[in-house]
């Protein structure tokens, strides 16, 4: 029964039962309260000399310097050590706060004053900047001290003096447990804030809303730049197509025009079946060219329509040259040569008998006789001459006429062959288009009810994080406050802001009443 009772006297289980009376869903600190002073303080402060000199002036207690402490550990009290050579930094501070995260009793020591004259103003700055700092740390006993002077003998008195008051404090204990209770409901409650305003969910909802939006945008992009791709490779294969068909028309008129033109008589009925072998060959040109332009715009839009590769070509419908129908004009051709061809024999025989008689009376007879016969023959051959050119020339002109027909005819089945196979070949594109586009868009919407379902689980998550913050916090509040006003530091604003509180107001007289209130 002794035991229970000395336990329930012990001070740590008395503010373990005041907190525990309020009831916040909070376990009690895990830390192993240590009988040691820690003593610490930033890079080169002199924390060591001063360690080594507190053991020798004070060998009834145990010093250790941070790397002692194992993790978990809590010492009585914290030795504060900073160099008098320059003012207390930030960082300095936040090294003290983690130092004396669960013990109240702290020390400021500003050390190596005997190398630095202006100590004083140096100390009162640091006492300045810790109160700024934080305001438990407003009545922290600042000291002067040099454990290991340059110059003159250690000075030690003031700080053992401090320590050692601080630690006779019979108050200690239960202050240094309420500091472990304040530190433990401030951390719970941080939690629970930092849960409900979830920093990291944040960016991961807004990553998430622009990954969503970038999606969905870039579909629309592509959908469009897909459909002007394909518009605008279908028009150009379109306008070069026709092009070629028509140039190939044109040269091949011109090469026929050439042929007509040294065509000999012989020939002429062979010339048919040359034309038609050219314009099959151009039909034949011109498809393969179709073909192979439409598979490479199938091949630039990245769409394998798959066209047939031998597809049958159409066929020109040629009639025959009309070179027979011509027996009027043979008739007028042969009067007319014959006409020039008696003209030319009587001429050149009238010619040739005044000849005779002039040069020899007595042949006159025989040459004229002669004469006569050979100026027949020649007219014969003109006359026979005239008819055979002009029915030549009559057959060329008949076939020229036949290569003009056959020319446009031929033109209009190519316009026709190109046309209707781009539009084969378009249609057949835009089929490949819409079901890439459908595939694209089942993507995209599986992508974005993926980062829907992300997002309404991270709306949720905050809800019950918010929902469990106003569910706890008020309790932890309410003890955090209780704790607070045991240490003597009524009026603080509530948890989570401890960097940002204004200095600390607490006077010292107030303090000191409490504990002489606690002691009666
Ligand atoms: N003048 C003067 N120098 C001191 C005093 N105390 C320590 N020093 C010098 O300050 C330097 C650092 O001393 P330490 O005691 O090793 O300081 P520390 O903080 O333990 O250093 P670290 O562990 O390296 O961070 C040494 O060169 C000491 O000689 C002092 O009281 N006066
Ligand atoms: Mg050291």
């Amino acid at each position: 029964m002794r035991v229970i009772g000395a336990a329930r006297d012990d001070p740590a289980t008395r503010v373990d039962a005041l907190v525990a009376a309020i009831g916040p869903k909070v376990g009690p600190p895990v830390i192993c309260r240590r009988d040691v002073v820690l003593v610490t303080g930033p890079w080169l402060a002199g924390v060591s000399s001063v360690v080594a000199a507190l053991r020798q002036r004070a060998p009834q207690h145990d010093f250790v310097e941070a790397p002692q402490l194992a993790p978990g550990d809590a010492p009585t009290a914290v030795v504060f050590v900073v160099s008098a050579a320059a003012p207390l930094t930030e960082s300095d501070c936040a090294l003290l706060d983690a130092a004396a995260e669960h013990t109240d009793a702290v020390i400021g020591v500003a050390s190596k004053v005997d190398v630095h004259r202006g100590w004083r103003e140096v100390l009162a700055a640091d006492r300045a900047t810790l109160a700024a700092h934080a305001p438990r740390y407003a009545e922290v006993p600042w000291v002067g001290a040099a454990a290991a002077p340059q110059l003159g003998q250690p000075r030690m008195d003031d700080l053992v003096a401090a320590l050692l008051s601080q630690l006779a404090d019979p108050d200690i204990a239960r202050r240094n447990r309420l500091r472990a209770w304040e530190s433990r409901l401030q951390t719970v409650a941080q939690r629970f804030r930092r849960d409900a305003e979830g920093a990291g969910r944040k960016a991961r909802v807004d990553a998430l809303r622009e990954e969503r939006s970038a999606a969905l945008r870039q579909r629309r992009q592509s959908r469009t730049e897909h459909v002007i791709a394909l518009r605008g490779q279908v028009q150009q294969a379109r306008v070069h197509l026709s092009y070629f068909a028509r140039n190939h028309c044109s040269s091949m008129r011109v090469e026929l025009q050439e042929d007509i033109a040294a065509l000999p008589r012989r020939k002429i009925p062979e010339f048919e079946q040359h034309a038609r072998g050219r314009v099959a060959a151009v039909l034949a040109e011109v498809g393969e060219a179709v073909h192979r332009r439409l598979a490479d715009v199938a091949q630039a839009l990245s769409m394998p329509i798959g066209l047939p590769a031998g597809e049958t070509l159409p066929t020109v419908a040629i009639p025959a040259p009309p070179l027979k129908s011509r027996r009027l004009e043979t008739r007028l051709t042969v009067v007319l040569g014959a006409g020039f061809g008696v003209g030319v024999a009587l001429t050149l025989s009238r010619l040739l008998a005044g000849l005779a008689l002039r040069l020899n009376p007595w042949l006159n007879p025989w040459l004229t006789g002669a004469g006569i016969i050979a100026c027949v023959a020649l007219g014969l051959a003109l006359t026979l001459w005239v008819v055979h050119t002009r029915a030549l020339l009559s057959d060329r002109a008949v076939l020229d006429r036949w290569t003009g027909d056959v020319m446009s005819a031929l033109r209009s089945v190519l316009d026709e062959l190109v046309a209707g196979r781009v539009l084969a070949a378009e249609s057949l594109l835009n089929t490949a288009l819409s079901a890439r586009d459908e595939a694209e868009h089942a993507r995209v919407a599986h992508q974005v009810s993926v980062i829907d379902a992300e997002l309404r689980e991270h709306t949720i998550a905050a809800a019950r994080a918010a929902a469990v913050r106003d569910r706890e916090l008020p309790a932890i509040q309410v003890a955090l406050d209780a704790v607070r006003k045991e240490l003597g530091e009524p009026g603080m604003p509530t948890v989570g802001a401890r960097s940002a509180e204004p200095a600390a107001t607490a006077p010292p007289a107030q303090r000191q009443q409490q504990q002489q209130q606690r002691q009666m």
